[in-house]
């Protein structure tokens, strides 16, 4: 039986991850991220595709790719987050259980970061419990899309 796929999309800058502003966002980089998603997917009986990029058309054409091909949406969105209609608009219309997530307390920091666009499209939201968010906003989509399937 096929597996169920979730899409775990990343913005602007998460590829520096582990590289600069470690008092922030932590050492561990994008690739362990990514090893955290696939071994929580394994255990819940999910397939993921992690992507990262720093183009938000690009992100925007991924979203639109997931109406045939994913179950469910995880996105941190970097700091388009709080600047783009464009991809609230693309997370709307593909219609599909969002989760945000967000390694950084986005409330601790920043005014301009206290405001989510894509919040408007997210069932939840996770933020500032660092890589360990990727983890429990997987096991909540999972849970999502088995309360769907019944
Ligand atoms: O806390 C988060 O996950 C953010 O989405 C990270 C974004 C930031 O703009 C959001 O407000 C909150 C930044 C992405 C990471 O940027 C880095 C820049 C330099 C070094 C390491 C990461």
């Amino acid at each position: 039986m096929e597996l169920p796929l979730i899409s775990v999309l990343n913005g602007p800058n998460l590829n520096m991850l582990g590289l600069r502003q470690p008092k922030i966002y932590g050492r561990a980089t994008l690739d362990d991220v990514e090893q955290i998603c696939i071994q929580n997917a394994e255990q819940l009986d999910i397939a993921i595709d992690f992507r990262q990029t720093n183009d938000e058309g690009e992100l925007i054409s991924w979203i639109q790719e997931c109406r045939d091909k994913a179950k469910g949406i995880i996105i941190n969105g970097g700091a388009y987050s709080h600047t783009s209609i464009a991809i609230l608009d693309a997370l709307l219309a593909v219609e599909l259980p969002v989760i945000e997530v967000h390694i950084s307390n986005i409330y601790r920091r920043e005014t301009f970061r206290h405001h989510s666009y894509i919040s408007h499209a997210a069932t939840g939201v996770i933020c500032g419990l660092g890589l360990q968010g990727y983890a429990l906003a997987l096991n909540a989509m999972a849970n999502l899309i088995e309360e769907d399937n019944q």
